[in-house]
């Protein structure tokens, strides 16, 4: 199919921090060796084919302000066009991944045999794309938040008739993702909440969305799916209230469950804010508990009180991110996944591929700062530095000991404790050198 969407743009290149190009990489050189890797392998990039492709730019106030040659998107001549458009934009942005929802490749037919056939269609169009470009598939998921058969909810639904129509349509979801050798698969309850108790049985709804959870993990296995299977926090919107809060919610829901060996985190930067935490805190929890799976890379208004998904544009926010992520290892099978759109009035095919270029170019530049942090050491140091106290024998026997054992060691050996700086500044002005 011949379309002109992105008209005189040439694949992205690097070019340099001195670059006057507003569509070069003046930091994302793919190939550059950071802590023993390619940039590439560190950051795994994906475009989220929602944002991107699907949101037609509307608001609770206004209309669709895009207008792409692909809409309206309630056919499937449109959804082969949206395809062909994407993949162009990522041979463009030279990106490893992207991500997608069934909802956001072909249009919404009522009812799941037509939903199954469409996927299976669309999907084997992808297919055969990514033969022939280097693109490939971070992970896969299933809108069930977005046509309203979904309103009370997909797995938490009062409805079984719903609970099964959630099940159908994500088992049809993971087949796709394994057909096209995604890497992951990613649940976000996008419904899975509530607006009142008075017309919600909130034990009931949990109960459900675990064994809903049960039977995923089982059929990754039955069909083995290689894939991680992950869960995406956030606190609210759409629902008032919803299930997987935040990180420390998820790492409960999951241990209750006893899915904590199977399902990880997907963590988001906007619905870290949204949950009143900074992304690095949500991080480094998932970390400290082994259950860090990938990142949706976003920034986040800190005044509107929703969820904004702006291409991210803050370095030092950036590199704390991945401070903590480069700690816990790095990625294994994640990746940093743009959930991120355009503002509305951003309508040229342009500024999706400028968009898109800033992201990945401040990432690798968070990345790198990052990277010479761990380097460099001092950040460590000083952490180190303060628990000394604890590496003597008798700090770690005291953990080990009881509350009167430890009340006679106070009164016979004088224990008073006297206060030692936090230092916050002065580790804060070191972050400065590197961002
Ligand atoms: C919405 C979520 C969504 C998930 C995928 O807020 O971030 O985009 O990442 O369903
Ligand atoms: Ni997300
Ligand atoms: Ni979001």
């Amino acid at each position: 199919m011949n379309q002109p969407f992105f008209e005189n743009i040439e694949p992205i290149k690097y070019e340099g921090p001195e670059s006057e190009s507003n569509l070069a990489f003046r930091y994302y050189n793919p190939d550059e060796i950071v802590l023993g890797k390619r940039l590439e392998e560190h950051l795994r990039f994906a475009v989220a084919y929602w944002h991107s492709f699907a949101w037609e730019g509307g608001d609770p106030f206004g209309g669709f302000t895009f207008e792409r040659p692909w809409h309206p998107q309630d056919n499937m001549k449109n959804a082969y066009l949206k395809a062909d458009v994407a993949f162009d934009m990522f041979n463009l942005l030279g990106q490893p991944y992207f991500c997608f929802h069934d909802a956001d490749v072909r249009p919404d037919q009522g009812n799941f045999p037509d939903n199954l056939a469409t996927l299976n269609e669309i999907s084997d169009y992808f297919f055969d794309k990514m033969k022939n470009q280097k693109t490939k598939l971070l992970w896969g998921t299933a809108n069930m938040f977005s046509h309203r058969r979904w309103m009370a909810g997909a797995s938490t639904n009062p409805d079984p008739e719903v609970f099964a129509f959630a099940a159908a349509t994500v088992k049809s979801c993971i087949d796709v993702t394994h057909k096209l050798g995604g890497e992951n698969y990613v649940l976000w309850g996008g419904r899975e909440g509530y607006e009142t108790l008075l017309n919600t049985d909130l034990e009931r709804e949990l109960d459900q969305m675990g064994r809903f959870l049960s039977m995923v993990v089982d059929y990754k296995h039955k069909i083995g799916f290689p894939g991680m299977i992950l869960v995406e926090p956030k606190p609210q919107e759409p629902s008032k209230h919803q299930y997987d809060f935040d990180v420390a919610t998820c790492i409960g829901f999951l241990r209750k469950y006893n899915l904590e060996d199977d399902v990880k985190i997907n963590i988001e930067q906007g619905h870290a804010i949204l949950a009143g935490h900074s992304f690095e805190h949500e991080i480094a929890l998932a970390v400290s508990e082994g259950m860090l799976g990938s990142i949706d890379m976003n920034r986040n208004d800190y005044q509107s009180g929703w969820d904004t998904d702006q291409f991210p544009n803050n370095t030092p926010e950036v590199a704390l991110a991945y401070y903590h992520i480069i700690k816990g290892g790095g990625f294994q099978a994640g990746g940093t996944n743009f959930d991120a759109k355009l503002r509305r009035q951003s309508i040229d095919a342009e500024d999706l591929i400028a968009a898109h270029v800033g992201a990945m170019d401040i990432c690798a530049r968070g990345f790198k700062a990052a990277a010479a942090m761990v380097e460099d050491g001092h950040l460590e140091k000083a952490l180190q530095e303060r628990y000394e106290g604890w590496k003597s024998k008798e700090a770690q026997n005291m953990l080990n000991s009881d509350l009167t054992t430890i009340t006679d060691n106070v009164l016979k050996n004088s224990i008073n404790p006297e206060p030692k700086s936090g230092k916050q500044e002065k580790l804060e002005n070191h972050i400065n050198r590197f961002v």
